[in-house]
């Protein structure tokens, strides 16, 4: 029982790093984001393997935990969103490898792997100091923390909470010395043994220039965009297994930083439907390099033709020049681990209705931003009766951009309409995971993963000159981190727009949710609703302005109806709520919010600020509550159960 718990309390640990448990913070902090003691406490996480566990009942379930009265709900979501129905299933799952399925998410994804946190984990390299200032490494990591290995024989190691057969691990590397990018080993050990070598890029990392530059891959000032992933089968890897990832003398990069690791069992592959056309039958080859571009293109057009899906085998298919054109058709895959489009063309040109996508992995080649180039892993409109669904996308400008695609002049009805995007896993591209531009209406984002993206991770984005209005869309249980640009969810105009049961952590530069009229968008119409999201550590500094967690950015017209209700914001990096102008801001509600330890204030009006807002059950702890440089145009209402403020 002793290992058992053990074990559990690692995880405990790893997974309530996302939620910055404030108990663990010092209770006075500077106003400043640059060097604020951080969440998951570098100092007091690490090297613990083998400390006490925290028990799942340390959990701060209770109101009186985190101060205040009411909001007792949102803090039992908070934990849960945080991982901690995983934990409740790890810590009473018994003898390895008996592990029962990872329980639903109350808020984000549900996602199938257990994270581990390099700076919770046992390590002899360097712990990066908690930062939040761009340029610096540990700001662009998950928890603002990550272990460095700098010398031969430096590791880190932890012990795993399930059984498992495929890892991530989200990384650093050094760039070359004039760009490009450097390849290098790393040694994954189980169990004490070397088990193989994991081969890690810096390829798809470093960009130079500052904040606003993302297609600068020339060395020099202003690096940033460190991070990059690499994933790997590696066997049948128990419970309770010791996972080492190790520089040996082998192992060639100067050093290596390890932000976090990702642990899942891989499902075996899915088998061909019967009535599918296998590519392979129209002259494509797993796995030999060639390009297999004009073959799976067959495969598509007849498959149109004869009203049936086109079967990807398991392997790696090369699309080096030439993307796929995909209008009314269905690919299957073996599953995301098994079934992989790579090069530089692994692009779904989509229109026309009844696109369906399932099971396969998008792999690009992508090494920096041009706008002017459609470097988008799917691009164009999805018509009705569209699907995405369990597919992973990583290097490309945009995992999908649903607008126009090749549509001529201005749409005045959407061009997608219903679609379902569901288990998407859309990581390290240059600019959005997913944008909802040119009138995309009732489309729904669930259950994705969105990991180091370039720009807005979820966007919808209703431009007013190119496109008409959008209705209706959804994100809803998706998980976003790291954006190194933008926001983890933003909306751009349209009409009642849902952002639900979402977790966002760690965004670089920008709000984790923005609501707002840049881009010059169709006007907000109807209620938009944000209900049931948490967001930690977010908010950061770009355009030399400090961007609040949720922000309601009234800047080229009014926003009228933004419902807030459930809200859990954590540590943000300045304040939980930003309220700027110069438009009109009416009907706004906050309704059940809390803002726990803001980096400068609770809520924050700028003095461009115009209109007000509502707030019933808004509690700020750890800081200053209000700061109102409007107090002649713009008015917040208390009604009851405020506290801190
Ligand atoms: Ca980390
Ligand atoms: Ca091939």
């Amino acid at each position: 029982v002793g290992v058992r718990r053990a074990r559990a309390g690692l995880v405990v640990r790893v997974l309530l790093s996302w939620l910055a448990c404030a108990c663990e913070r010092p209770a006075v902090e500077t106003p400043t984001y640059a060097d604020r003691a951080d969440a998951s406490s570098a100092a007091g996480g690490a090297a613990q393997a083998g400390a006490a566990p925290r028990d799942a009942s340390a959990r701060p379930t209770s109101p009186s935990d985190a101060g205040g009265e009411g909001g007792s709900g949102i803090r039992e979501a908070a934990v849960a969103d945080a991982g901690a129905a995983a934990v409740d299933g790890a810590a009473s799952s018994g003898d390895a490898g008996q592990a029962p399925p990872l329980a639903a998410a109350t808020r984000g994804a549900t996602l199938p792997y257990l994270e581990y946190e390099a700076e919770l984990a046992e390590t002899n390299g360097v712990i990066l100091a908690p930062s939040r200032s761009f340029g610096q490494v540990a700001a662009e990591s998950s928890g603002r923390s990550a272990v460095r290995l700098e010398r031969t024989g430096q590791y880190i190691r932890f012990t795993t909470e399930r059984s498992s057969n495929a890892i991530v691990v989200r990384y650093v590397i050094p760039d070359a010395p004039t760009g490009g990018g450097l390849e290098a080993t790393l040694g994954v050990y189980v169990n004490g043994a070397r088990k193989q070598s994991l081969t890690l890029t810096s390829r798809y990392a470093w960009l130079y220039g500052g904040e606003s530059a993302s297609d600068n891959n020339v060395p020099g000032a202003g690096a940033h965009h460190f991070y990059d992933e690499v994933h790997a089968s590696i066997g049948e890897v128990p419970a309770g297994a010791v996972v080492t990832l190790q520089k040996d003398a082998i192992d060639q990069a100067d050093y290596y930083v390890i932000d976090l690791i990702d642990l899942e069992q891989v499902p075996p592959a899915i088998e061909k439907p019967a009535d599918a056309l296998s590519i392979t039958d129209f002259g494509a080859t797993a796995d030999d390099g060639g390009d297999d571009a004009a073959a799976i293109q067959r495969a598509i057009d007849a498959a149109k033709q004869q009203k049936r899906s086109v079967w990807i085998p398991r392997g790696e298919f090369s699309l080096p020049g030439t993307p796929l054109q995909c209008a009314g058709v269905t690919l299957r895959g073996a599953g995301m681990w098994h079934t992989i489009l790579s090069g530089a063309a692994a692009q779904l040109k989509v229109s026309g209705n009844d696109n369906q996508f399932y099971d396969f992995a998008l792999f690009g080649a992508v090494t920096a931003r041009h706008d002017n180039i459609a470097e988008n892993a799917l691009d164009g409109p999805a018509g009705t009766g569209s699907r995405l669904e369990n597919v992973w996308i990583e290097h490309y400008k945009v995992g999908w951009w649903v607008g126009k695609g090749a549509f001529p002049g201005v749409p005045s009805a959407p061009l997608t309409d219903g679609l379902v995007i569901r288990g998407a896993r859309i990581r390290n591209t240059f600019a959005d995971g997913i944008n909802l531009c040119n009138g995309t209406s009732r489309t729904i984002v669930e259950q994705s993963q969105f990991r180091g993206t370039g720009d807005d991770a979820l966007a919808s984005w209703a431009p007013a000159a190119d496109g008409p209005q959008a209705e209706h869309n959804t994100f809803r249980f998706n998980t976003v981190q790291m954006p190194w640009r933008a926001n983890c969810f933003a909306v751009y105009g349209g009409s009642d727009m849902q952002i639900q049961d979402n977790v966002c952590a760690d965004p670089l530069l920008y709000p984790g949710i923005l609501i707002s009229t840049t881009f010059t968008p169709h006007p907000f119409a109807g209620t938009t609703t944000i209900e049931r999201n948490t967001l930690i550590r977010a908010g950061g500094p770009m355009y030399a302005q400090q961007h609040g967690a949720l922000k309601i950015f009234a800047d080229t017209a009014d926003i009228a109806n933004v419902h807030v209700q459930d809200l859990l914001i954590e540590s943000p990096t300045f304040s939980g709520i930003h309220f700027q102008g110069p438009k009109l801001a009416s009907g706004i509600v906050l309704d059940n919010v809390e803002i726990r330890q803001p980096g400068t204030v609770g809520i924050v009006v700028n003095s461009n600020a115009l209109g007000g807002a509502q707030a019933s059950r808004v509690i700020v702890t750890g800081s200053q509550g209000l700061q109102n440089d409007a107090p002649s145009r713009f008015t917040i209402e208390k009604l009851a159960g405020n506290g801190g403020w």
